[in-house]
């Protein structure tokens, strides 16, 4: 299955290509206009069932994979669902885990902690978006005669491909929402995932709906001198 994975063989150098060289000038230009741009990226739990290009999801899925990941394994994999039938599978499971999770589940803590989102059991947006992704995290990989290999930093990994895979959606003019419902096992079934793989999270992926509201505070983010140090 890893064309990538070869065990033992060592990689070609080839002189770092792609330099970018640019000013000073040039170099706080881009950065501040991709803070603007970034900035413009919210989390909807609304969406409309607009279409979205095939084409559009396979060229951000290929920004995704160009993510570091550890030994340049590159241990996630991303099942893209558009079948109603297998959205509405996802939304009974996904919908009767966190019937669960908010019915006594959850830490007293944790509902206190998503009570300002006003989240609950109903989660319509997995059946009203055009795509769901499922990104899974490959916990261990599997070559093609069934041996096994360690992957490291799998989460560490998965995460970066997936926050490179939100940045394409969004500059594409797509909204997303991050959703995990809790347990996410039954998503390897649905998918038709193997075992050395685990659901890492659901990116519900689409335009947000007409009457789309986000929180007003989840536009406060934390200062820049509260969230980084300078030493
Ligand atoms: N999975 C639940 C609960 C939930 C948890 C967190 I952390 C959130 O940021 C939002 C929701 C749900 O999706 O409702």
């Amino acid at each position: 299955m890893s064309k990538v994975f070869t065990p033992g063989q060592k990689y070609d150098p080839i002189p770092y290509p792609d330099r970018q060289d640019l000013s000073v000038e040039e170099m706080i230009k881009r950065s501040a206009e991709f803070y603007v741009a970034i900035q413009k990226r919210h989390s909807t739990r609304e969406f409309s069932d607009t279409p979205v290009a095939r084409e559009v999801i396979e060229n951000c899925l290929k920004a995704a994979g160009t993510a570091p990941s550890g030994a340049n394994h590159q241990p996630w994999h991303f099942c893209v669902v558009r079948d109603p039938e297998i959205k509405a599978k996802i939304r009974v499971a996904a919908e009767e885990e966190e019937r669960a999770f908010y019915g006594g589940r959850a830490a007293e803590e944790w509902l206190n902690a998503l009570a300002p989102l006003g989240t609950d059991t109903e989660k319509p947006f997995l059946e009203t978006a055009p795509y769901l992704i499922i990104v899974f995290a490959e916990r261990y990989g599997v070559l093609e005669d069934g041996e096994t290999f360690k992957n490291y930093y799998v989460n560490e990994s998965t995460g970066i491909a997936t926050g490179f895979l939100i940045n394409a959606l969004h500059s594409s003019g797509l909204s997303t929402l991050t959703h995990t419902p809790n347990p996410m096992k039954f998503l390897n079934e649905v998918c038709e995932r193997p075992s050395n793989e685990k659901a890492f999270l659901i990116l519900v992926v689409g335009h947000p709906a007409e009457d789309a509201v986000i929180p007003k505070k989840s536009q406060i983010k934390k200062e820049l001198n509260e969230m980084s140090s300078f030493l």
